[in-house]
């Protein structure tokens, strides 16, 4: 009989990371642990579905202004209190809570910031298409001793570990701290998280883009170019067909790309110039700025590296392109020579 094949667990391979690379310490580890615990109980949540009584809206709109779903309100409470107790924390924030929640003052402050969007495209939850959680963690800046807003607007090249969920027809957890990006799928009978993927590449080239065309009427010159020549196909300047897909879950879409190549767009439009794009710079972008960037793809804005943007707010949006380098880089090239 064949013996089994070896399974690699995410705790074997976060204390692996750090034999190897120093770049996983106790507290961080512990830190991505909890989070992809966190991530198991939103799965289980999301599977249920109409019997778990958890689909359809709250009475609440989030800070962005946008009506919450019970399973993003969930969502964030299990991942608030995942987190609380360990003492791997000083503070959280996430898309679901205007201000930051700092660690009560019964347990341990850690030297850690953790930023999340609890449930990741939210117009999917009720019609059981993929949804999903991203992370990203920051360390506190030194001597720090009550936390403010202030703490948390570091650039992107901060980060020290970056992941996301996606709860689909599988489960995975998709993770960086900055020596590649490796994949765990979520062994559902065993309630264990196993590496499935090492050392993930995104293909420089491919033929595959994801934006939202109903937007088109509103996009800016370079957006409307890139686009206009993808879609002339091979007998345009590109000389080759492209496909579309959109998921409208950028971490099912941004999957996709791990694991395919493509580029992923969501730009700033001329419909609300004090909206530059939909996606959150420091919770959706960043984190997954590092993820790709990580796989050897790019991440921008159109005109500068989506992870050296200095963050003014916590909720800011910005403009996000991202996906095969070849790609992102010719957007970019056309928006900063407009
Ligand atoms: P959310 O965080 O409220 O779910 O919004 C972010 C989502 C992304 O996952 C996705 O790429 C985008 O919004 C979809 O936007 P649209 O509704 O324009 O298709
Ligand atoms: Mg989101």
């Amino acid at each position: 009989m064949k013996a089994p094949a070896k399974r690699v667990s995410l705790t074997q391979h976060l204390v692996e990371e750090q034999r190897l690379n120093n770049n996983v310490p106790a507290e961080l580890r512990l830190l991505i642990e909890v989070v992809a615990r966190a991530c198991k109980s939103i799965s289980h949540a999301v599977g249920k579905g109409a019997l778990g009584e958890v689909l359809g809206s709250t009475e609440t709109e989030n800070v962005q202004g946008e009506v919450q779903k019970k399973l993003d309100v969930l969502s964030n409470e299990i991942l608030l209190e995942a987190n609380e107790w360990g003492g791997h924390l000083a503070a959280m924030a996430s898309e679901e809570m205007e201000s930051f929640h700092p660690i009560p003052n019964r347990y341990p402050q850690g030297e850690y910031l953790l930023l999340f969007d609890p449930l990741d495209g939210s117009s999917n939850i009720d019609v059981n298409v993929s949804i999903g959680t991203i992370f990203s963690v920051l360390k506190a800046p030194d001597g720090m001793v009550t936390v403010t807003e202030q703490d948390f607007l570091q650039p992107g090249v901060n980060q020290v570990a970056a992941g996301y969920a996606v709860y689909g027809p599988q489960t995975v957890l998709v993770l960086t701290t900055g020596n590649g990006v490796n994949c765990f799928t979520l062994d559902r009978e065993m309630g264990s998280w196993v590496r499935t993927q090492q050392h993930i590449q995104i293909p420089a080239e491919t033929k595959e883009y994801a934006i939202n065309a109903s937007n088109a009427r509103h996009w800016f010159a370079p957006v409307r170019r890139y686009i206009n020549e993808l879609n002339e196909g091979k007998t345009g300047p590109r000389g080759k067909d492209f496909n579309m897909r959109w998921i409208a879950s950028m971490v099912a879409d941004v999957h996709r790309i791990l694991n395919r190549g493509g580029i992923f767009m969501y730009p700033a439009d001329a419909r609300d110039p004090g909206k530059p794009g939909k996606l959150r710079l420091m919770y959706e972008a960043n984190p997954m700025a590092f993820i790709v960037e990580q796989a050897g793809g790019a991440a921008t804005n159109g005109m500068q590296r989506i992870m050296e943007i200095q963050p003014e707010t916590l909720h800011q949006r910005v403009a996000v392109f991202l996906g095969s380098k070849n790609e992102v880089e010719r957007v970019t090239g056309y928006h900063q020579n407009a």
